[in-house]
C-alpha cells in the first residue's frame, strides 16, 4: 500500500481543547493541557499514524480576543502554521455561552482551505443542542465535516482521525514511524514542567516565567538527571514559586518528575532552580 502523509492545522479559540484532541489523536501526550487561557506558546507537532498515513497536526497558541502584545504574538504563530496546509481542523468549545468570537475568526480563514469543525466538548452539554450550533457555523461557511467529540473521553476522535487519513496525500512519511513530535528533549520536558506549574500557581504568575532545560544527563544506573531553570521576573514571584519553606516548588517537581518518569520510562530526577532575570 502507498504511504500518505501529509500536514492539519488545528486553530480556534483558546481553550476550545486543541492540545487534548491533539494528545487523543496521537495517543500520547505531545502538547500540554491546562484550564488556563493560552496554554500553547509555540507551533507544536503532533503526529498520529492511522493504516498507512502518517498526519501531521500542527497544534497552534489559541486565539483570545485581546489587544495585548502576547495574544498578538501568539495569533501571528498560529496564522503562520495555518499557511503551511490547505486542511484545518476548526475546534470549538461547544460549552461556551457565546460563539461570536469563534465566529469572527473562522470568517477570517479563507473560502480556499478544506476546513472541518470540530465540536469538541460534548460530555458537557445536552445533545439537541448540538444541532442548533452546527447550524449557527453552518451558515458561516461550508465544511468538509463536522465531527462532534470530545477529547477528554475520546469519544468520535477516531472518526477524526480515519477521516484525516483519507485526506492527506500519497506522499512518503516524512516522519520515522515511532515519532510522535518535532520537540527537542529539551522542550518536551521544560513543557511537563510548565504545565504543572500552571495547575499548581495562579492567576498571573505562570504567564511570567521562561522554563528552560539546562542540562540533561544519563545515569549509569539507567536513570536520567535533568537539570531545568524558571526564570522569573522579580523576586516576589520566586517568593511564590518556593511557596512555605520550598513546598510549592517542591511539590511541582515531584508531580513532574512523576510524569516524566512515565513519559519516558526510566527513573528521572529532576532539579528545579529558580533564578530572577530582571531583564
Ligand atoms: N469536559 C471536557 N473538557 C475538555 C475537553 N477537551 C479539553 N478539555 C479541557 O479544556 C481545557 C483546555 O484544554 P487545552 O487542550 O489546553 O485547550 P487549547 O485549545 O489547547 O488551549 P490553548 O493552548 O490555550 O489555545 C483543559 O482543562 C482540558 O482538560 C473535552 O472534550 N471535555
Ligand atoms: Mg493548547
Amino acid at each position: 500500500m502507498k504511504q500518505r502523509c501529509g500536514y492539519v492545522a488545528v486553530l480556534g479559540e483558546t481553550n476550545a481543547g486543541k492540545s487534548t484532541l491533539i494528545n487523543k489523536l496521537v495517543g500520547q501526550k505531545v502538547s500540554i493541557v491546562s484550564r488556563k487561557i493560552q496554554t500553547t506558546l509555540s507551533r507544536t507537532l503532533g503526529i498520529a499514524i492511522y493504516k498507512n498515513s502518517q498526519i501531521i497536526l500542527i497544534d497552534t497558541p489559541g486565539f483570545l480576543h485581546s489587544n495585548t502584545k502576547s495574544a498578538e504574538s501568539l495569533s501571528k504563530v498560529a496564522w503562520d502554521a495555518f499557511r503551511e496546509t490547505e486542511n484545518i481542523l476548526f475546534v470549538i468549545d461547544v460549552n461556551k455561552k457565546n460563539f461570536d468570537d469563534s465566529i469572527a475568526l473562522l470568517k477570517k480563514i479563507d473560502a480556499a482551505k478544506k476546513v472541518s469543525l470540530v465540536m469538541n466538548k460534548i460530555d458537557l452539554i445536552h445533545k439537541p443542542e448540538l444541532l442548533k450550533i452546527a447550524a449557527t457555523f453552518s451558515a458561516v461557511r461550508n465544511f468538509e465535516k463536522i465531527f462532534m467529540v470530545s477529547s477528554i473521553d475520546g469519544s468520535g476522535v477516531k472518526d477524526i482521525l480515519k477521516y484525516l487519513a483519507e485526506i492527506v496525500p500519497q506522499n512518503d512519511w516524512i516522519y520515522p514511524q515511532d515519532e510522535i513530535t518535532d520537540s527537542s528533549f529539551e522542550k518536551y520536558t521544560s513543557e511537563i514542567t510548565r504545565e504543572h506549574i500552571y495547575h499548581r500557581l495562579h492567576k498571573e504568575i505562570p504567564y511570567r516565567c521562561k522554563i528552560e532545560t539546562g542540562s540533561y544527563e544519563d545515569q549509569k544506573d539507567g536513570s536520567i538527571k535533568i537539570v531545568q531553570n524558571i526564570h522569573v521576573k522579580n523576586n516576589a514571584h520566586k517568593v511564590i514559586f518556593l511557596g512555605h519553606d520550598g513546598g510549592k516548588i517542591k511539590a511541582i517537581g515531584e508531580a513532574a518528575r512523576k510524569e516524566l518518569s512515565d513519559l519516558l520510562e526510566r527513573n528521572v530526577h529532576l532539579f528545579l532552580h529558580v533564578l530572577v532575570d530582571e531583564k
